[in-house]
């Protein structure tokens, strides 16, 4: 077993139930249990067109068996069942699963990098993240979550979400 955090992100639809499917659908896999999840926080969209909702997102951290490739590939079935539709870069999404870390795997290719090539510049994931994890080290940039937490510049557009899940 080997631990992992994934990054959760919707802002279309229902989004709090399509977190909470997520949640329950990946724990559900064979070889994947999700251990922790972190706070819910509202965040303003980062990138893509003008006028979208505000998203929600969280982080889970989830202890797994499989090897990387195909825990991915669940994630991408399962933003599939919630109804995902990849029609513009960076557009509006009923469910956005990305794997983040997986133990400490440092891996390049086209369909996936480790960790995950943008995380280290996003509040969005940085701070549920700092939630379960604030002293893990981030093996390309060198730093643990706490410092990339620190250094992010202020008012990210992100607040605490008053629900508990
Ligand atoms: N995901 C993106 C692009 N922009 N912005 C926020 N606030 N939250 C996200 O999850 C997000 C985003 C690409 O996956
Ligand atoms: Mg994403
Ligand atoms: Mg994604």
């Amino acid at each position: 077993m080997v631990t992992a955090y994934l990054g959760l992100g919707a802002n279309l639809g229902d989004r709090l139930s399509a977190l909470c499917g997520a949640r329950q659908a990946l724990n559900e896999l064979p070889g994947v249990t999700v251990v922790a999840s972190s706070a819910l926080y509202e965040t303003v969209p980062v990138g893509g067109p003008l006028g979208q909702d505000t998203y929600l997102n969280t982080v889970l951290e989830v202890a797994t068996d499989l090897p990387a490739k195909k825990l991915l590939a669940h994630c991408l079935a399962i933003e599939k069942l919630f109804g995902r539709e990849r029609l513009v870069h960076h557009g509006p999404r009923t469910l956005d699963i990305d794997l983040l870390f997986f133990t400490d795997l440092v891996f390049e290719e086209t369909e996936l990098t480790l960790p995950h090539p943008r995380l280290h510049l996003r509040a969005f994931v940085l701070i549920p993240l700092h939630d379960l994890a604030p002293e893990l080290f981030h093996p390309v940039q060198g730093k643990s979550v706490r410092q990339l937490c620190d250094e992010l510049p202020r008012d990210q557009g992100i607040h605490r979400f008053s629900r508990t899940w």
